[in-house]
């Protein structure tokens, strides 16, 4: 009995070493209920007195070894595959991610923001308005009643009889003429439309930046002075401004205005077509009939007004030498700015 005892702890021991022991079948073969080592020990009732408790402590010491060797090598089982877990799931954090493609702000916005700087350093706020509007606020408080020849010039879309699309920005201002007392100091920024057929230099759809200054004793000086800031600052320090005499309805003088071509200095290049010169806006002071609509007395008080094409800025800016490469959100043309 004692040899069969011996054996079973050789064989138990030599299964529970192997590479690929399956700890629970040998478990159950050798200390399960019907295992080997536990027939052994039934069979201990046919030994002697004597014999009994020497067998029963070697039987005991069996059992000892073979449960500690379980133990043990489940143990080993245990870091062998967690090691192999690890070994299969590694994450290599030096190889290169995949890069999130960063947009970034449209050429028109951007030269959009950075008109709005320039007038908010000269004390402007910025004023919107909105894109369907009243015939009256986009014509008549500016000078222009129903039968005026401007309106022919201004190929505008009709919603109905006395609403449109707003063909110009100012009408944002004829609002804020009644509803602001003057010193008023804004400009509007945003979108204007016009049935215009698609071209190089025409959009049905574009922006604008109109400005307006109302206060007592406003000159055309100081038009001059705040228009050939934002050239300056806008095109270059060496930039110079000149007016040439033009009409609009809503200003007299109204002037068209140019800056010295920041490419040449004014000698003459491509970009002005040799002019030296590059109309960039127009301006004037604001008609009497339009302070007295927006309810303001033009005894008492006198503005300046100036409009331009955010559009024409950023072309000029950035040489874009076709309009339409702004709308058509091409990213090979996008990502250049
Ligand atoms: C009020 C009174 C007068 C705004 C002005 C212009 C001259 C002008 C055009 C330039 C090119 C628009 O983008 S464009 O098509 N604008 O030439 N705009 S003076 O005059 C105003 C505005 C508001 C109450």
């Amino acid at each position: 009995m004692k040899e069969t005892l011996l054996k079973i702890r050789e064989e138990a021991l030599s299964q529970i070493r192997a590479t690929d022991a399956d700890l629970e079948a040998i478990r159950i073969r050798y200390l399960g209920k019907k295992g080997e080592l536990t027939a052994v020990l039934r069979g201990m009732g046919q030994l002697t007195p004597e014999e009994r408790p020497v067998v029963g402590q070697i039987a005991n010491e069996v059992r000892e070894a073979i449960e500690a060797e379980l133990t043990a090598r489940a143990e080993e089982q245990k870091a062998a595959e967690l090691d192999a877990r690890l070994v299969k799931e590694k994450v290599d954090v030096t190889v290169p991610g995949t890069p999130a493609l960063v947009g970034h702000v449209h050429p028109i916005a951007r030269i959009q923001r950075e008109m709005e700087e320039i007038f908010i350093g000269m004390g402007f706020d910025i004023v919107e308005g909105p894109e369907v509007e009243y015939d009256y606020y986009n014509f008549q408080a500016l000078n222009i009643p129903p039968d005026h020849p401007a309106r022919d010039t201004q190929d505008t879309f009709y919603i109905s009889e006395n609403i449109l699309l707003r063909t110009q920005t100012s009408s944002v201002q004829a609002r804020t003429m009644e509803t602001r007392k003057p010193p008023i100091r804004i400009v509007s920024p945003g979108r204007v439309y016009r049935s215009d057929a698609v071209d190089a230099t025409h959009s049905p759809l574009f922006h604008q930046m109109e400005g307006l200054v109302i206060d007592k004793g406003v000159t055309m000086g100081n038009l001059k002075g705040a228009l050939e800031m934002f050239a300056q600052t806008m095109f270059g320090a060496e930039t110079k401004v000149r007016f040439r005499p033009h009409h609009f309805p809503f200003t007299e003088p109204s002037a068209e205005v140019d800056v010295s071509c920041f490419a040449c200095g004014g000698k003459g290049c491509r970009l002005c077509k040799g002019e030296g010169w590059i109309e960039i806006l127009g301006a004037g002071m604001v008609h009497p009939n339009v302070l007295t609509m927006g309810g303001i007395d033009p005894e008492e008080y006198s503005g300046f007004a100036f409009g331009m094409g955010i559009e024409r800025i950023a072309m000029l800016k950035y040489h874009i030498d076709d309009m339409r490469h702004l709308y058509e959100n091409d990213v090979r043309f996008l990502t250049q700015f």
